[in-house]
This record gives structure tokens, sequence and C-alpha cells, in this order.
């Protein structure tokens, strides 16, 4: 075969069908490979006027049309698919080469396919990848892991096809091994609680404020050009003013109230308590979804009547669309702060040496969660790279405090009139734990000593202490 490719793909569902394409429209040679024939052939009659491909109908044909080191991006479905493509590619490749995965792999996959491909020879590349379908078509956000040198041949291509923000790609290497994989999944996380939180807004805006689904899209619209301006705001509007064509109603009040997921937030979340780290509000964001598909005991809630407040309270202290527009912002910032926190603590445990502020940098074009907001985020650690937590930047720290009393308001109207918005108040707890001076964890390890003599420290004087509880002194002895 006379041309090379410069990069293949194999997989060419939705997701791997566009990325090729869009490889293909910025002047790459792109081998295409998928297991049943079909959709490749699919792929190159339809769009094959777009650039130049290379249909290979065996794993052999694709692997020789690659140049050297060959770029193999699978982007099959996540799981056994992923480990059955990798053990057809790898016999045929030679050191050096690189297995790219797009895919939504489990960071703990990745990491267990990078070492046994090293051990071969071969570069395994966990590359997260967001944007959905047209993304991958017109400029994703980029995450790849694996090997730095990897990324030395690999990332002036991906770069060329992420999504850009004046002219800078959203596309750098994250770290070694899993990093990739661990940033995306985190990047999900965030997701599901800005949508959760923007879900409560709207729930707010409309059972409080009486507002129509049609007003609240124009609120949102507002929102759009201030400081929330985002791509989940914007589409927010969008469903919002969406009216169903059998019946003229709003959309938003024909749809199930069952929230699905596929889940990567569930991962966040688990991964978060493996680190201890608090990501509150991505967890009440996967628990209302959860909450929310529990049809049976929802049902049973509903036939028993469970009694919500007796009087509805007005709104206390002006304007609720001011108030709500503050503790969604204030909210949405304490659930980035723990989501960032939550990359560092993983990249500190597993050596990655992630850059929190390249990653925001990343996010903030092609992505889900893109934002203007974003650029505060790189900023601030722009400013302090070692920043403990985003709520001690100057810029979040003003955010938060002139929003406070406004959230504290938001809160307590929804706890006074019944209204669920677990977004809101548990990112409030969480900031009030923060700045608690003393925290109420001091009685929990009195508690632990008293049933398990799990010993505890004293404010007072360095070391461990018991205390005798089953004795009738009482005595502290050291531990
Ligand atoms: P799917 O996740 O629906 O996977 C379909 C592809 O996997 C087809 O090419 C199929 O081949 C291939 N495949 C399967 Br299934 N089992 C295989 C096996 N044992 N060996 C070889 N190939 C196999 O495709 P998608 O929606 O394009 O998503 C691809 C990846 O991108 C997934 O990991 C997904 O999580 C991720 N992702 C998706 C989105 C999105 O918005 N959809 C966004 C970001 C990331 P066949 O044609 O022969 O059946």
């Amino acid at each position: 075969m006379s041309q090379k490719a410069q990069i293949g793909v194999t997989g060419l569902a939705v997701m791997g069908r566009n990325l090729a394409r869009n490889f293909a429209r910025h002047g790459h040679t792109v081998a295409v490979h998928n297991r049943s024939y079909g959709r490749t052939k699919e792929l190159v009659d339809q769009f094959g006027h777009e650039g130049t491909f290379i249909p290979a109908e065996s794993a052999e044909d694709f692997v020789a049309a690659l140049e050297r080191p060959r770029r193999v991006v699978i982007m099959v479905k996540a799981g056994p698919a992923t480990d059955a493509v990798i053990e057809e590619f790898a016999p045929l490749l030679e050191e050096g080469d690189m297995l790219i995965d797009a895919g939504n792999a489990h960071y703990a996959d990745t990491r267990r396919r990078e070492a046994a491909l090293k051990a071969k020879g071969l570069h395994f590349v966990g590359m997260g990848v967001s944007g959905g379908e047209e993304g991958a078509l017109h400029g994703p956000s980029i995450m790849p892991g694996g090997p730095r040198e990897s990324y030395d041949a690999l990332g002036p291509l991906l770069e060329d096809i992420a999504a850009k923000v004046d002219g800078e790609p959203c596309c750098t290497h994250v770290g070694p091994d899993g990093a990739g994989h661990f940033v995306k999944m985190v990047h999900n996380g965030i997701e599901y609680a800005d949508m959760q939180l923007i879900a409560e807004a709207y729930d707010l805006l409309r059972q409080v404020g009486g507002l129509s689904p049609q007003e609240i899209a124009t609120t949102f619209g507002e929102w759009n050009s201030g400081r929330l301006g985002s791509y989940l705001i914007e589409i927010t509007a969008e469903v919002l003013k969406q009216t169903d064509a059998s019946t003229g109603r709003p959309f938003v009040d024909i749809v199930l109230d069952q929230a699905e997921q596929k889940g990567t937030g569930r991962w966040t979340v688990q991964a978060a308590l493996d680190l201890g780290v608090p990501v509150s509000g991505i967890a009440e964001s996967v628990f209302a979804r959860a909450l929310s598909g529990g049809a049976d005991v929802r049902k049973a809630a509903a036939d028993a009547g469970l009694p919500g407040p007796s009087a509805g309270a007005e709104h206390a202290g002006g304007d609720l669309r001011a108030d709500v527009e503050q503790a969604l912002f204030a909210s949405k910032i304490v659930a980035y702060a723990q989501g960032f926190q939550q990359i560092q603590a993983a990249s500190k445990e597993y050596g990655w040496e992630i850059d929190p502020g390249a990653m925001a940098k990343i996010w903030r074009a092609g992505c889900i969660i893109r934002a203007k907001f974003l650029d505060f985020i790189k900023q601030a650690y722009d400013k302090q790279p070692s920043l403990t937590t985003l709520l001690v930047d100057d810029y979040f720290l003003d955010a938060v405090s002139g929003a406070q009393d406004a959230w504290r308001r938001v809160v307590v109207t929804a706890a006074q009139q019944g209204i669920p918005a677990p977004g809101f108040a548990s990112a409030l707890a969480y900031y009030d734990g923060l700045r608690a001076k003393r925290l109420p964890a001091a009685l929990i390890q009195g508690q632990r000593d008293f049933f398990g003599a799990h010993t505890y420290h004293r404010v007072d004087k360095e070391g461990s202490f018991h205390t005798l509880w089953a004795t009738d002194d009482r005595t502290e002895v050291d531990a």
C-alpha cells in the first residue's frame, strides 16, 4: 500500500465515525475499521468526500495501513469490548505503537491495561473525550493520559481536532496511566452536579415563584449572558422553551420525572469515597437521580400521603429570582471546588502530577460543562498552583461571600415549603462545615473511643489518648 494513514480509528458507531471524520476534515489520512464491516463501508460511502479514509476490513489490513509509530484509536463500547479489541490488536503492533482508548473506561481498567501493554512495549493512552457526537465531529474536549512520550507523537493530531478557545486547543497531556480517564470521570461527575443544581433552580422558580416554563426559559437565557453563562444553562433555556407538539403542553411537563444515568457520576462518587474526598454536590446529584428513579418507593410515599409543611411560608427577603441565581452560583462553586479537590487527591495518590489549571483550561470549550466560569478557575490555579480549595481564591471567596445571604434564604424557603433542594442545601452545609471553627467531630471521636477504644487526640497536647470509660473514675491513659 503506498499511502499510509497518520491515525486509525476502530469502532465506528456514532462517536468513532465522527472522530474519524474530524481527523479527515483536518487533512489527516485516517484508517477506519469496525468489527462488522458494514459501518466502515457506510462511513466511506457517506463521508468519503470529506477527506482521505483508508477502509480496512481486517485488523491486519488496518494495522498495515498505519504509519509508525502506529496510532490506533479505539472507540467501542466501554468494558469487555475494549479488552476484546486490545487482545485483537496488541499482537499485531510493534514496540512504540500506541493503542488509544477513547471510550468511557473506568480509570482502574485503564491502569490495568496500561501496565499490561507497557510490559509488551506498547503505549496505552486512556483518553477522555467529552462533547458527545457533535463534539467528536466539530471539536471535543480531549483528556489524554498515558506515557508522556506518546503525547509527543499523538498530541499534535489531537490538538488539531480539539475544540479551541482563542486558538488554544482544549487538549493537553493529563498525566500517566489512568489520569485522563479519571479526569473525564470527574468532569462527568461535575456535570451531574451542575445539572442537578440547575434543575433545583428551575423547580424553585416554578413552585415558589409561580413562573411558567417559558418565563423560566427567559430567566435562564438572561443568566446565560452573565456569570452563569454555560452550555448547560443555554440548553436548559431551550428545553424549557419547548412545547410538546401532540399535547401543546410544555415539553418539561410531558417527560417522566425519572432521571437516568450511565454510571460515570456513580464512579466519581465511589472513587471519592475511596480517596476520602467529600464530593457531596456530586453525590447528592447521583442520589437525586436514584431517588427520582425509585418509582416503587415514591409510590409507597404517595400512597401513604407523607405530609408536607402545614403552611407554605413566603420567600423571605426579596427577589426570589435574584436569590436563586446567587444560590445556584455559590452551589456551583462548591461542586467545582469539590471536583477539583478530588482530582488533586487522586493525582497525589497515584503520582499523576495533574495540573488542575490545565484541566479548567481544556474544559472551556468542546465539553458539556463548558462555561465562562472555567476561566476564573484557570486564573485561580495560575495565581496559586497549589491552591487547597477554590473557595479560598479571591474571586470565588468574593462570589460566595456576596451570595451567602441569598443562598441561605433559598435553602430556608425550600425547607419551609417542602421542596427538595439537596444540591443547594448540601453545598451550603459543606461551606459551613469548612468555615466552622469547631466541628462536632470531637463528639464523634468521644463516641468512638467509648464503644471501640478507638482513641483520640487532644487539642492541648501531642499523643493519642483513651479514656477508661468502664471504670468509675474514667481515667484518661496514653494510648
Ligand atoms: P457504543 O458504545 O454504542 O459501541 C458500539 C461500538 O462498539 C460499535 O463499533 C461496535 O461494533 C463496537 N463493539 C462492541 Br458493542 N463490542 C465489540 C467487540 N467485542 N469487539 C469489537 N467491537 C465491538 O458506541 P458509541 O456511542 O459511539 O460510543 C463509543 C465509546 O465512546 C463508548 O465507550 C462511550 O462510552 C464513549 N462516549 C460516548 C459518548 C456519546 O455521546 N455517545 C460521549 C463520550 C464518550 P459493531 O458495529 O460491530 O457492533
